[in-house]
């Protein structure tokens, strides 16, 4: 049962499950257009037999329907993906950013408590928490978060453990450093600046208009990071652990990479600085220490920095149909011959 089924993680996660045989079940929510295109190509028609990909109306705020659905499905494991994961906008929503980030993730475990089923459960907590805290940053660094929504991702980590400790309850934290893909949301700044790139490159827009460009992040490829999830949760104990590269850099390095691979050299023409985008309170860097995933999970990221802006910038080339210079997809097919999900 995955919450935030058709968001970035969400998405990949789903087509994972379904390799490994899995029967899925998550929760969409409705809005008055379809909003499900990153789960398009692995929809199953509920009409037909046999299907092991099923959808369900509901929402994060709405105790009842998770516990219906929870008691109805009676799932076996529990991705809590869905979250305002946007740390900008809980800025100004911050009591919404709570009661879906923070209560959100209070309900669902209340209700598998409630439902006495062995459910497993993960909550996708967050690098945000960590916020000024110096890096590098594992397991055991305190979390000092900078915006609504980190501090409703301590709130979510921190009762994850308590009903851990209090119930005997299967419950994991997986501390995911940000994590990108062809799918990430359009107002993330590696999206904003690949898609931006590639509409520049082909003729549609002239300007990309950005906030502080020394932030620096540890980013790496959102394939790798769900199948983290995945093994999390066939752990014998359950346990929290930090999930990321161990490289960071800046959103400055980030636009370097990405205009001279798609071959406008200099970036400096093409940026603007634009003051909305800045944060109330910025995470300045973010450097993820996941020797405990190495050594107890066995998990090594493959795609680091560089890689990750040529596969995504090959796949915003292609959705506007032009040619790739295509050393993206050449990695993808090297490192993963046997890949699990569709290319975008
Ligand atoms: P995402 O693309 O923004 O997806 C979030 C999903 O949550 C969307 O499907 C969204 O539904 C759903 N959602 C939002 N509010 C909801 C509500 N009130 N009720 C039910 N569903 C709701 O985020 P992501 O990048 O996949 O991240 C997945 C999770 O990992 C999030 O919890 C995020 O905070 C956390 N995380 C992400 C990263 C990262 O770098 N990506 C790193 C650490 C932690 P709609 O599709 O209807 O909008
Ligand atoms: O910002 C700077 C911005 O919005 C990265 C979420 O998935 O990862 C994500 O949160 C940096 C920040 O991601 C723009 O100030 C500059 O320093 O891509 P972002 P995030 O805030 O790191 C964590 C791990 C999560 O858990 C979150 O859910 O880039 N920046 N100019 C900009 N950021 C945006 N969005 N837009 C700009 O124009």
């Amino acid at each position: 049962f995955i919450t935030g089924i058709a968001g970035q993680d969400g998405s990949y996660l789903t087509e994972l499950l379904l390799s490994k045989d899995y029967e899925v079940h998550g929760i969409i929510r409705w809005d008055s257009i379809f909003t499900t295109e990153r789960i398009d190509h692995v929809y199953q028609d509920p009409h037909v037999n046999g299907i092991r990909l099923f959808l369900h109306y509901g929402d994060l705020t709405d105790s009842g329907n998770l516990e219906k659905l929870i008691h109805q499905i009676k799932p076996d494991e529990i991705y809590h993906l869905g979250a305002m994961s946007h740390v900008r906008v809980s800025f100004d929503m911050p009591e919404y950013t709570a009661n879906t980030d923070a209560l959100g993730t209070l309900r669902i475990l209340e209700a598998i408590k409630n439902s006495d089923l062995p459910i497993k459960f993960y909550m996708a907590a967050s690098s945000e928490m960590f916020g000024s805290s110096p890096p590098p940053q594992n397991e055991h660094t305190p979390f000092h978060p900078r915006s609504p929504y980190a501090c409703a991702k301590v709130f979510s980590h921190d009762i994850t453990r308590m009903y851990r400790e209090a119930y005997n309850m299967f419950c994991v934290n997986g501390i995911l450093y940000n994590h990108e893909s062809p799918r990430r949301g359009a107002t993330f700044v590696t999206k904003k600046i690949t898609r931006a790139v590639a509409r520049i490159k082909a003729g549609l827009d002239k300007k990309i208009y950005l906030g502080n460009l020394e932030a620096k992040r540890d980013w790496g490829f959102t394939p790798e990071y769900v199948e983290a999830m995945h093994v999390l949760l066939q752990q014998e104990k359950p346990d929290d652990f930090v999930v990321a590269t161990g490289e960071t850099h800046s959103v400055r390095e980030f636009l370097e990479e990405a205009f001279q691979y798609a071959g406008l050299g200099d970036w400096k023409p093409y940026v603007e600085f634009d003051a909305r985008y800045l944060r109330p309170a910025e995470v300045e860097v973010l450097v993820g220490d996941a020797t405990k995933a190495k050594e107890k999970l066995n998990w090594q990221p493959k795609i680091k920095f560089k890689e990750l802006v040529r596969v995504m910038l090959d796949a915003d080339f292609r959705a506007l149909g032009l040619t790739p210079p295509g050393e993206g997809d050449r990695i993808l097919k090297e490192v993963f011959p046997n890949r699990w999900w569709k290319n975008d």
